[in-house]
C-alpha cells in the first residue's frame, strides 16, 4: 500500500486523533474502504480502484448527482436523516474526491446500518423491496447525465469474448488447472445474447440501474432488522433492470458464500428466490414489460454465469481484477458460480411458476 489513510484524511475537514481510529472495513471485492472515527462522527473513507474505474471524477460527478437526487426524494418523503442517507462529504479543496500520491479518496457519512453476506428470506424479501424501491428511485433520471463508468459493463457477448481470450493468451499459466469449468463454461454461449440482443433491438426497455446489486451493498438497522441504504453507487448507468434481479438472486439464492469449497453445500434456493422477489415485484411490477417479467428467472442464471466467468477469466489472467485473499480465490468463486449456474438451469420452470404465482398474487391485492 503506497498511502498512509492517515495523511489521506488530512485532506478532507474532519478530525482524526489517531492513527487506530482507521480500520479496514466491510468485504468489498474492488475499493479499499476503512471506517474512520472522526471527533464527531464515523465517516466511510474510500480509495476508488482506479485500475478498474478509469475516471474516478466524473465517477463521483454520477455518485454525487444520484446521492443529491435520492436525498431530494427522501426529504420530499419526510424520510431524509443525516445517518440513513448516503451522502458526499467534499475535501477540504471543496471537490468531492481528494487526490494523494495519485490516487483517488472519497468520502461518506457513515450510515448506521450493517450488511450480510448470507441471507435468509426475511432479510431477502426486505432486501427485494429495497433494490425494488432503489430501481424506482432511479426512474426518469436523465441516462444522458450520467457517465459509463465502466463501459460493457454487463454486456455479456464482450464478457464471453474477453473470457475466450483470457483462456487463449493463459497469462498465469493456470489455465490447466480450470479445464473442466472452462467447457462448462464455455458450453453456455447460447445464453450471452439473449439480454443484449433484446437491449440492441429495444425488445426490452434501457433503463438507469444499479448493476451491483449484491446483498452486501445494502445495509440494514441491526435492531429493526429493516433495509436502512443502498450503497456501492459506481456502477450506476443506463442497463436493464434484469441486471439488477439477477444479480440480486445470484448472490442472496445461493445457499452459501460465494467461495464455498463445498460444493456440495452450494445450490440455489427456490424459497429465497420467492421471497426475493415477492419484494422487489411488489415495488416494480406495476411498470415491467411482458418481456421483462418472461426474462425474470432466466436473469439470474445469466448473472450467475456472467460473474463465474468474471472470476475464471481473472484466475486465468492471474487475478488482476477482484481483490483475493489466497492464489486460488478466484477459482474457488468460479466453481461456485458454476455450480450455481447448473442448479438454476435445472430450476428456471420452478423459478417461472413461483413469479407467475407472485405477480397474480399482486394483480389481485
Ligand atoms: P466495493 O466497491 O469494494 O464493494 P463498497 O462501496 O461496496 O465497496 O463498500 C464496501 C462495504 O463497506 C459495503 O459492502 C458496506 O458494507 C460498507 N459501506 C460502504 N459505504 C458505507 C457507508 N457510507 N456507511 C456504512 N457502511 C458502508
Ligand atoms: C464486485 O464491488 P463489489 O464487491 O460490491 C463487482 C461486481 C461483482 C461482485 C462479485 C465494480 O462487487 O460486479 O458481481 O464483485 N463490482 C465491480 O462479488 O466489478
Ligand atoms: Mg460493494
Amino acid at each position: 500500500m503506497a498511502y498512509n489513510a492517515f495523511d489521506v484524511i488530512k485532506l478532507f475537514p474532519v478530525t482524526v486523533k489517531n492513527e487506530s481510529d482507521l480500520s479496514p472495513y466491510g468485504n468489498g471485492h474492488i475499493n479499499d474502504t476503512y471506517l474512520v472515527k472522526a471527533e464527531d462522527a464515523n465517516y466511510i473513507l474510500q480509495k476508488i480502484n482506479k485500475s478498474i474505474f478509469k475516471n474516478p471524477p466524473r465517477l463521483m460527478d454520477n455518485v454525487v448527482l444520484v446521492t443529491e437526487k435520492i436525498a431530494e426524494r427522501k426529504k420530499a418523503e419526510g424520510t431524509y436523516t443525516s445517518d440513513t442517507v448516503l451522502r458526499v462529504i467534499p475535501a477540504c479543496d471543496g471537490k468531492s474526491y481528494a487526490v494523494y500520491d495519485d490516487e483517488y479518496f472519497r468520502l461518506y457519512n457513515f450510515v448506521n446500518g450493517i450488511s450480510y453476506d448470507i441471507s435468509n428470506n426475511e432479510i431477502l424479501f426486505k432486501a427485494g423491496l429495497a433494490f425494488g424501491d432503489f430501481q424506482n428511485s432511479l426512474d426518469g433520471f436523465d441516462a444522458s447525465a450520467l457517465f459509463e463508468t465502466i463501459p460493457n459493463f454487463h454486456n455479456t457477448k464482450k464478457r464471453f469474448a474477453d473470457f475466450k481470450k483470457a483462456v487463449a493468451d493463459n497469462l498465469s499459466g493456470r489455465a490447466d488447472n480450470a479445464k473442466k469449468e472452462i467447457e462448462l463454461a464455455l458450453s453456455y454461449e447460447k445464453a450471452t445474447s439473449v439480454v443484449v440482443d433484446a437491449l440492441a433491438d429495444k425488445s426490452l426497455p434501457l433503463r438507469v440501474t444499479h448493476n451491483d446489486t449484491k446483498l452486501n451493498n445494502i445495509l440494514f438497522d441491526k435492531d429493526t432488522g429493516e433495509c436502512v441504504c443502498v450503497v456501492d453507487l459506481d456502477t450506476i448507468m443506463p442497463g436493464s433492470l434484469l441486471y439488477d434481479f439477477g444479480d440480486a438472486l445470484r448472490f442472496g439464492g445461493s445457499s452459501a458464500a460465494e467461495d464455498e469449497t463445498d460444493l456440495d453445500k452450494v445450490y440455489f434456493e427456490l424459497d429465497k428466490y420467492e421471497s426475493f422477489t415477492r419484494g422487489f415485484l411488489s415495488a416494480v411490477y406495476k411498470k415491467l414489460t411482458e418481456k421483462e417479467i418472461e426474462l425474470l428467472p432466466f436473469s439470474v442464471l445469466l448473472l450467475t454465469y456472467e460473474c463465474g466467468i468474471r472470476f475464471l477469466g481473472d484466475y486465468i489472467n492471474g487475478d488482476t481484477y477482484f481483490k483475493v485473499a489466497h492464489p486460488e480465490h478466484n477459482l474457488d468463486r468460479a466453481r461456485n458460480q458454476l455450480k450455481l449456474v447448473v442448479d438454476i438451469d435445472s430450476k428456471l420452470e420452478q423459478m417461472k411458476d413461483i413469479t407467475e404465482k407472485i405477480l397474480s398474487e399482486l394483480k389481485g391485492a
